[in-house]
């Protein structure tokens, strides 16, 4: 998978690996070793004795009993400040800007953590595509012709082949399929291998999926995940930080919260009515 040193990042080169690249990218340390420590404190702590958290992707390991050895940790703002730092990370938001359009949001701030022995994924693709299995449900003539999802990985532990490292298909962002039993994923993928506080960006519309931790350690990651200012966020963020936080968040912290973008709205209920759209006189 192709680097960019933390320092030599610019927001056209990671688009560019997401649109033209392989759809994946990985930026090398990227967080201190502070910041990675405190991240896995705190998922460790909440994910020690709750193997009952939603998780996705995982109807082999529920069929076998084995959904104890994976955990997630969801909600990760209300647990941390670091994980605010994480979100806001200068690099990472410029590029996200530029990929997803200037006011683009945050839908999920979550933990993966997989348990030694533990299970990997069903190859698929991520929200808002992830149940693309069926193609009905979407308008007709969807396509990738422009992106409505990326994904920063940030390893907690090391991701290495054994530890199961996320596995991918480069150049599939293309294609806005759901994998399926013909398409050799497990043939044809690379592995997302990384350090601690590095961060992987790519496409949700790559095949991809965790893979099973062979190893004797933890492999615990934080997911994030951006989308356009129009998509429904899949976690519930805003209301589950609280007043208070929002109260304090800075305006990047804001425009990730989706407050940026007031809709929906009770438009029969506004107290003082403004013309709110258009390019003159606009007044949200
Ligand atoms: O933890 C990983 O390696 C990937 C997780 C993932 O793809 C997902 O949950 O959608």
């Amino acid at each position: 998978m192709n680097s960019i040193e933390v320092g030599a990042v610019t927001p056209e080169g990671v688009v560019e690996a997401l649109l033209r690249g392989p759809g994946a990218v990985r930026i090398r340390g990227v967080f201190s070793a502070a910041q990675v420590a405190q991240a896995r404190r705190v998922v460790m702590e909440h994910s020690q004795d709750r193997a009952q958290t939603v998780t996705h992707f995982q109807g082999q390991a529920a069929e076998d009993q084995r959904l104890h050895l994976q955990r997630r940790v969801w909600n990760l703002l209300a647990k941390g400040d670091v994980f605010s730092e994480m979100a806001e990370q200068p690099a990472i938001v410029a590029a996200m800007r530029l990929f997803l359009g200037d006011d683009f949001v945050m839908g999920s701030i979550a933990a993966n953590r997989i348990l030694p022995d533990g299970p990997g994924q069903e190859p698929h693709i991520d929200y808002p595509y992830w149940d693309f299995h069926s193609p009905t449900t979407f308008p007709v003539g969807i396509n990738t012709s422009f992106p409505l999802n990326a994904q920063v990985t940030i390893p907690l532990d090391p991701f290495t082949a054994q530890t199961g490292a996320t596995a991918f298909v480069p150049h599939t962002q293309h294609e806005l399929r759901y994998p399926g039993e013909g398409d050799a994923f497990f043939e044809r993928c690379e592995r997302m291998e990384a350090e601690p506080g590095d961060a992987i960006v790519f496409v949700g519309a790559t095949w991809h999926c965790a893979m099973p931790n062979h190893s004797t350690q933890d492999r615990s990651a934080v997911l994030i995940q951006s989308l356009p200012k129009f998509v429904k966020p899949m976690e519930d963020l805003r209301a589950m930080v609280g007043e208070a936080f929002v109260k304090n968040a800075s305006p990047t912290m804001r425009q990730l919260l989706g407050l940026n973008f007031p809709y929906p709205q009770n438009l029969d209920a506004i107290a003082v009515a403004t013309n709110a759209e258009g390019r003159k006189n606009a007044m949200r």
